[in-house]
């Protein structure tokens, strides 16, 4: 039987106009097709050289003879490689085409073009990596901000592994525990046995508790927090997204009813994506567009993680704002009290708003305030908690799996409180253990595998 690994090849760089491109070969043949096609500087065969070393020279067309680019080329020899197999890496002058016409040479040499993710798919079978840390690695990619790469880079060092093997091995103490008990007395597990175990089972499954508590933070982190500026007409919605961003990307006019769509953007505060939607103001439409723009305003509101309800500071509350309130700012909302740089009128007394976290008095022509509305929002966004000590789960078949896991536990309290036999306990460790361990993917299944790896780019 040929135990040969096919080699897999790609264009590791993205796509467009850069410095350098890079095409990689993974598998047994990737040494010997780079060879097929490389004349180095220094006549040296790739084949015969030392690991981890870079050789500079020509890549040649083989049928035509023709020089494709002048390449560096890095050989990486198995084992100490990204997956376990042989990688040879082609760094291109770059440009779609000179890439495009090496990947087709390297193919035409033997080499099979990757699925999306397949080289860390490789890194997972040959037990480099586990599934977290592949999982963490399609994340990284597609990082948004410096927290979102930092939460991923964590998970990728095996910080959530360590933590659900750390909680498996309690499990699996427990397990041996009840085995134990039984096999040393003729009788079922001792009462005053079962009382401990059901706390250390408690215990556990708060520890559970807490890593799915996180998921909230996780999706703030990896999604963004979608936030709408909501308000009246003129009050300053579209000058305070401006403010925010610091680029003039709503239009501002002196005239009420300016904006008519949601306007989306996405900014970075403190490491956070935050979406920010500035909204058409909320009265009575003096048209259609904008009858369909105040629509849209409400939908974005009560479908938003946070509301910043913006009011004009310098005018008394009007019967629109009382209106927005009990009609639009139903969830959470930060209270912006704006045009701060003109003298003041409004009398906040005469509202009353249900969920306000925070309120905060703004300028868009002064910049007053700004700084203090963007903390209240991250601080928000992350409950004010330290996000680069915890492990926070930010995956959806993880929280699935811990939620899994946690109904496991809760069964396995019930059945001591009605006094089931130690089979039926250890059927639940069991059960929980399970659900862990398909987060690491100890128990793989091949749909998983495909699900998981599909999200990635080609190249990767
Ligand atoms: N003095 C002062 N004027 C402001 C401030 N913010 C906005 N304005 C002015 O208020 C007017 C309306 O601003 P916009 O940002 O277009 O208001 P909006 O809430 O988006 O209005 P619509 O899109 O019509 O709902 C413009 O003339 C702005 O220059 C502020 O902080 N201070
Ligand atoms: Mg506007």
């Amino acid at each position: 039987m040929d135990n040969s690994v096919d080699t897999i090849t790609a264009i590791s760089t993205p796509v467009g106009f850069g410095g350098i491109g890079i095409v990689k070969l993974s598998g047994d043949s990737a040494v010997s097709i780079a060879d097929s096609l490389f004349k180095s500087k220094s006549g040296k065969k790739l084949s015969v050289s030392n690991s981890h070393k870079v050789f500079y020279g020509h890549l040649i067309e083989p049928s035509s003879g023709n020089v494709m680019d002048e390449v560096i080329i890095t050989v990486m020899k198995a084992p100490k490689t990204y997956t376990c197999e042989d990688i040879v890496e082609i760094n291109c002058h770059s440009g779609t085409v000179v890439l495009k016409q090496v990947l087709e040479t390297v193919v035409k040499a033997g080499a099979r073009m990757a699925e999306p993710g397949e080289f860390t798919k490789r890194a997972y079978l040959n037990g480099r990596i586990d599934l977290t840390q592949a999982e963490a690695i399609s994340n990284l990619i597609n990082s948004r901000t410096k927290t979102a790469a930092r939460v991923a880079l964590a998970q990728i060092g095996g910080r959530l592994s360590e933590k659900i093997k750390d909680i498996q091995s309690q499990l699996l103490t427990i397990h041996a525990e009840l085995e134990a008990a039984v096999d040393f007395s003729d009788e079922d597990i001792e009462a005053a046995d079962v009382g401990i175990i059901k706390t250390r089972v408690s215990d556990i499954a708060a520890e559970i508790n807490r890593l799915l508590e996180t998921k909230r933070l996780g999706k703030v982190v990896t999604a963004g927090l979608s936030t709408a500026i909501i308000g009246r007409a003129n009050v300053g919605k579209s000058s305070l997204l401006n403010t925010l961003i610091d680029d003039d990307r709503s239009i501002v006019t002196s005239l009420p009813g300016t904006t008519r769509d949601v306007i989306e953007t996405v900014m970075d505060i403190g490491g956070i994506p935050i979406k920010l939607c500035d909204t058409a103001g909320i009265r009575i439409p003096g048209d259609e567009a904008e009858a369909a723009g105040v629509a849209l305003s409400k939908k974005t509101a009560l479908e938003a993680d946070l509301v910043l309800f913006v009011l004009d500071g310098s005018m008394l509350v009007s019967e629109e704002d009382k209106q927005i309130i009990s009609q639009v700012v139903q969830g959470r909302a930060i209270v912006v009290i704006n045009k701060s740089d003109l003298p003041q009128k409004i009398d906040l007394e005469e509202i009353s708003i249900q969920n306000v976290i925070k309120k905060v008095s703004t300028s868009s022509i002064n910049g007053d305030g700004i700084e203090e509305l963007k903390r209240s929002i991250k601080e928000y966004a992350t409950f004010g908690s330290n996000i680069e000590d915890d492990v926070i789960i930010a995956n959806v078949r993880h929280e699935y799996q811990l939620e899994q896991a946690l109904e496991s536990l809760r069964e396995m309290e019930r059945a001591i409180e009605e006094g089931y036999s130690e089979e039926i306990l250890t059927e639940s460790l069991k059960m929980a253990s399970k659900s862990l361990g398909d987060i690491v993917g100890a128990t793989s299944y091949d749909d998983l595998l495909d699900e998981i790896f599909s999200k990635f780019c080609i190249g990767k």
